[in-house]
């Protein structure tokens, strides 16, 4: 049988109640867990999140001091420690996100703001979600060029520290690099090779996409190493230790990166290098050809719909 997957951008309106977890209550661990006011906070964000449909307004969130304080840690932080070490694209982008998007140190932006600035750079778009997805979710909505951002922000007593995706994660990681056409492209094509596979097929992906989009060095042109993996572009300190030839560093690999181990609660023993999105785009789409499904998919911009071929 075949496995269900969306044809058209509002049949991404399904994945809103399936969050894995984290998506209304927090576990034990989370440092807000104890924070009735957090909680609190936190459960009105992810109201917003559950209650959005395609073609609403994106939620427009007015943080508090706290929020901006804690927002303001961590911009400063990484401002700093990307230089030298994030990728050209990501360097050259952040400034115009500045200037067009509300990007400060005392600001918060709006992903209203963000999506916009991502649709006229390379149609990405994005939309709210209550916390962590499913992987054949997450990645099955790139084939549309959308990416799910969370909008409530870590607890403001480890500011440094996240045990899921937030606002800073989301937008000072992920989003700069959405504005690049290529990177953009070498998103899309993870979100198509996605679309009705095995789980197996999924778990794989899963792991490209942790070794590319969350946690990827690159090759800048001079054949310097460079970071454009979200993951890394959120902590200052994993910025930092990537860089610092402590992990091991390995080119990416059709055979070995969809099957590599990794840990998600500390920094990455191993990173994979790619010589540049274009060939890591080409590699996915080498790798999506192995895999095992009846049928091709194309997505068609103009109705913003998936062909199935
Ligand atoms: N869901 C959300 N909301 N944000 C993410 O960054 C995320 C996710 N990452 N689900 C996914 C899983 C990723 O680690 C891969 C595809 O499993
Ligand atoms: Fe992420």
């Amino acid at each position: 049988h075949t496995v269900w997957f969306p044809r058209k951008k509002i049949d991404l309106d399904t994945f809103a109640e399936k969050v894995l977890e984290m998506g209304q209550d927090l576990p034990s661990d989370h440092p807000g867990a104890l924070d009735p006011e957090y909680r609190k906070r936190r459960y009105e964000i992810t109201q917003l999140a559950k209650q959005y449909k395609t073609g609403m307004k994106l939620p427009h969130i007015e943080y508090t001091q706290e929020e901006r304080d804690t927002w303001k840690t961590i911009y400063n932080s990484l401002k700093d420690a990307y230089k030298g070490r994030a990728c050209s694209e990501h360097l050259h982008i952040f400034p115009l996100m500045e200037k067009n998007c509300g990007y400060s140190p005392d600001n918060i932006p709006q992903i209203e703001d963000v999506s916009n600035f991502l649709k006229d750079c390379t149609g990405f778009t994005l939309r709210p979600v209550m916390g962590l997805l499913s992987s054949r979710d997450f990645l099955n909505a790139f084939a549309f060029r959308v990416f799910h951002s969370t909008q409530y922000i870590r607890h403001s007593s480890k500011p440094f520290y996240t045990p899921e995706p937030d606002v800073c994660h989301e937008l000072l990681g992920h989003a700069p690099l959405l504005a690049d056409p290529d990177f953009a492209e070498f998103c899309q094509e993870i979100g198509l090779a996605s679309l009705g596979v095995s789980d197996d097929d999924i778990k794989k992906l899963a792991t490209i996409f942790w070794f590319t989009v969350e946690f990827g060095l690159c090759k800048e042109k001079n054949g310097e190493i460079r970071v454009y993996g979200a993951g890394v572009l959120s902590s200052k300190g994993e910025l930092e230790y990537a860089l610092s030839g402590k992990p091991e560093l390995r080119p990416l690999s059709i055979t070995e990166t969809p099957v590599q181990e990794y840990p998600i609660t500390q920094y990455q023993p191993v990173y994979f290098v790619a010589e540049s999105f274009k060939s890591a785009t080409e590699m996915v789409r080498r790798f999506a050809a192995t895999l095992d499904r009846k049928f091709d998919v194309r997505y068609n911009p103009y109705t913003e719909t998936v062909e199935v071929l």
